[in-house]
């Protein structure tokens, strides 16, 4: 079995945020003003973490899988050679930076893979999410004269695993809250532009998210809040968490608890845009911010990308699965 495992990428040193940011704005640079503040956003929160937990993630998926997949499903034609490896590998891709998604479809095909599955660690579908990594993954293949067979996992906003293990997180909060009763529950995801998200598909699904870990710990009081909008001039859908801030001192409420479901893993978004500026807004309101703990390669979260992939994979056309 082998895995397309893909995230959004992120600089490994400063020098390699304009390059990064570039390839963000398709290949348009940004002007010296916006990368100054962007480089000043990486600068705020130290580094971000986003490549070492994506690899930690395909290195126990991959872990994961061999564990549980029959070792050796059929007789082997001819000696394997003394490299020990499991029926399952696991790649990786990056949309914005190395190794980008062509660079991993490009090792694939010369490891000589011959189907493939693709899954993003991004739950929820949008025009400029998983239909962006999915075109990735296309093209390249194109390039390649198309080696191999590929299936995506499309979206899984409400995968009950995964809505169980944001109730495991949710619940470590509760315990820290001074009236849990009074507390307003927000779940955030990236913002996009209007315009991307015209069909409502993105919004539903990361309501549907919302109201799953909401029906499962029966909160009675939260709302959804988009974040990270884009430096663009266009509208990007809201309202921005900071806003809904605003909006939560106004209703009285005195604690929030912040759930970043659209993100698995932490990164710049998450220590800049919540645990940096929103908790900014929330000090100056005098709200009490609590945000809870991401998924990152935790084993509840490997277990719902296995789950996925597995079932994935089924559905090559049984005859011709190639393990
Ligand atoms: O830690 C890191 O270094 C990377 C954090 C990061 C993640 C992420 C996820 C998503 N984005 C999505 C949409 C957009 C759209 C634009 C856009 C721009 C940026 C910029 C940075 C950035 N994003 Fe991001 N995003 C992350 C970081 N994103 C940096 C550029 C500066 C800025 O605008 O803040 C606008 C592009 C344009 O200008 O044309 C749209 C979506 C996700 C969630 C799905 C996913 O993870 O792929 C949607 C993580």
């Amino acid at each position: 079995m082998n895995v397309l495992l893909m995230a959004y990428g992120t600089p490994y040193r400063p020098e390699e945020i304009g390059p990064y940011y570039t390839d963000i704005r398709r290949g348009r640079p940004p002007s010296p003003e916006l990368l100054a503040e962007l480089e000043a956003r990486y600068q705020q929160i130290g580094r971000s973490p986003l490549n070492e937990i994506t690899f930690a993630q395909a290195v126990r998926l991959e872990a994961a899988l061999n564990a549980s997949l029959p070792l050796y499903p059929r007789p082997f034609q001819v000696p394997p050679g003394p490299r020990v490896r499991g029926p399952a590998r696991v790649y990786v891709g990056t949309k914005h930076w190395h190794p980008f998604i062509a660079e991993a479809v490009r090792a694939m095909a010369e490891d000589g893979v011959r189907q493939a599955v693709g899954i993003v660690a991004a739950p929820h579908y949008s025009a400029r999410s998983i239909a962006e990594y999915r075109e990735k993954v296309e093209q390249a293949l194109a390039e390649l004269g198309h080696p191999f067979e590929f299936r995506m996992v499309e979206a899984y906003p409400e995968h009950p695993l995964y809505i169980e293990a944001l109730c495991r997180r949710v619940l470590e909060q509760l315990w820290q809250l001074r009236e849990p009763h009074r507390a307003l529950f927000l779940f955030t995801a990236h913002s996009i532009p209007e315009k991307s998200a015209a069909d409502g598909v993105y919004q539903a699904q990361v309501r549907a998210t919302a109201a799953g870990v909401a029906r499962q710990l029966g909160l009675a009081r939260w709302d959804v809040a988009w974040q990270s909008a884009g430096r663009t001039p266009e509208p990007w859908i809201g309202p921005d968490i900071n806003e809904r801030l605003e909006e939560a001192a106004a209703e009285g409420y005195g604690e929030v608890v912040v759930t970043a479901v659209g993100f698995p893993s932490d990164h710049l978004e998450v220590f800049y845009d919540l645990d940096y500026e929103a908790q900014n807004t929330a000090t100056r309101l005098g709200l009490r911010l609590l945000r809870t703990r991401s998924l990152n390669a935790d084993p509840d979260y490997i277990e719902v990308l296995r789950n996925l992939v597995v079932a994935e994979w089924a559905r090559f056309e049984v005859a011709e699965r190639v393990v």
